[in-house]
């Protein structure tokens, strides 16, 4: 009879892991499951978003330009409820903030942590019901304990992350993160609001055969990606079938599925986004932790690693490639005999 194992949950595999480092003081446990919980209760009216008045437009602009959702807003909120109420995190840049927040409590002053995330990424898919994303990242704070968070806290590289992670909101919710030591997914069983250890080592096929990109940018590409998006459509690989383009417009959903099966997602400068669109902080510098904990790589497009690109602003923007090394190394070299 085959051994039956119980699905670990979330907070029973941090504490596990938590006793891989031997300093370790279950702050950083701590702040994983309260990330947990707050995903919780956005995934809660994630699913929700069609029945109750929650949709549509604040009327308000972040400070990207960009219209901010409701649900954009509420996760927002609700990320800085729970991490401000928390005594590991310190302060939080979020996309939808234009500083970073400093939390004044004591408790949170003594916080050892700060996080930059992405509290809702891909709102222009909520209303259409199609998977969203939240985005995080934790670093050490450099700023005396004890004191309020200040900006260089957040200014740090990627190289500097401590853990990073994202929410997925699709046809189930998954949650999915790294502290250096591989990555790891659990899925939400909603029916008793538990996450459950449903993929324990997550690693990158080398070479896959799909590629994201939002190609209605096509004619704004650096003539490299359109050599690359050539060589994708016009190459029947000997062992894999012609590539497949698949682009959701929601970073967390396109890079998840690459992630699992392999593939690239690639979002370079045009002409709307003549430094690329996706911010360094809250965005790339997560997913390339994640990225390269998989065994794939992350970069501008122009041979730096995005984990090494000096961190100037909280919504600093870079090019972005990530995905199985065999498509980003392939993409780098058609950008490299077009630069
Ligand atoms: P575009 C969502 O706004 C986002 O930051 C990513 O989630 C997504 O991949 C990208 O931008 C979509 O941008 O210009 O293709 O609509």
């Amino acid at each position: 009879m085959a051994k039956k194992f119980r699905a670990l949950t979330l907070g029973e595999f941090v504490v596990a892991q938590q006793n891989a480092f031997p300093y370790a003081t279950g702050d950083l446990t701590r702040l994983l499951n309260h990330i947990g919980i707050a995903s919780k209760i956005v995934n809660r009216e994630v699913n929700m978003a069609g029945l109750v008045d929650i949709l549509g437009e604040t009327g308000k602009e972040n400070i990207q330009g960009e219209q901010v959702k409701k649900l954009d807003d509420y996760a927002n909120e609700q990320f800085k409820l729970i991490l401000g109420s928390s005594t590991e995190v310190c302060g939080l840049a979020t996309e939808e903030e234009k500083e970073s927040v400093s939390f004044e409590s004591d408790l949170s002053r003594e916080g050892k942590y700060i996080v930059c995330m992405d509290p809702l990424d891909g709102s222009s898919n909520i209303d259409v019901n199609v998977s969203i994303g939240t985005v995080f990242c934790i670093y050490r704070r450099i700023s005396e304990v004890g004191t309020a968070s200040e900006e260089k806290d957040f200014l740090q590289r990627g190289t500097e992350q401590v853990a990073a992670g994202y929410v997925l909101y699709g046809s189930s919710t998954m949650l999915v993160y790294t502290t250096g030591m591989g990555v790891t997914g659990f899925t939400l069983d909603p029916s008793i609001g538990e996450y459950f250890l449903s993929h324990r080592k997550i690693n990158m096929p080398d070479l896959g055969t799909t590629y994201s990109i939002n190609e209605g940018n096509y004619i704004n590409f650096p003539a490299g990606v359109k050599q690359y998006i050539k060589y994708c459509q016009e190459n029947d690989l000997s062992t894999h079938r012609p590539y497949t383009s698949r682009y959701i417009g929601s970073l967390v959903a396109d890079f998840h599925r690459n992630m699992l099966k392999g593939g690239i997602y690639i979002y370079p400068q045009t002409k709307a986004h003549p430094e690329g669109k996706l911010r360094l902080t809250y965005e790339c510098n997560p997913i390339a932790f994640l990225t390269e904990q998989s065994g794939g790589i992350a970069t501008d497009g122009m041979g730096n690693r995005i984990l090494e690109i000096p961190v100037t602003s909280i919504h600093q923007r870079v090019p972005f490639f990530a995905g199985s090394p065999e498509m980003v190394k392939l993409a780098e070299k058609y950008m490299k005999i077009n630069s």
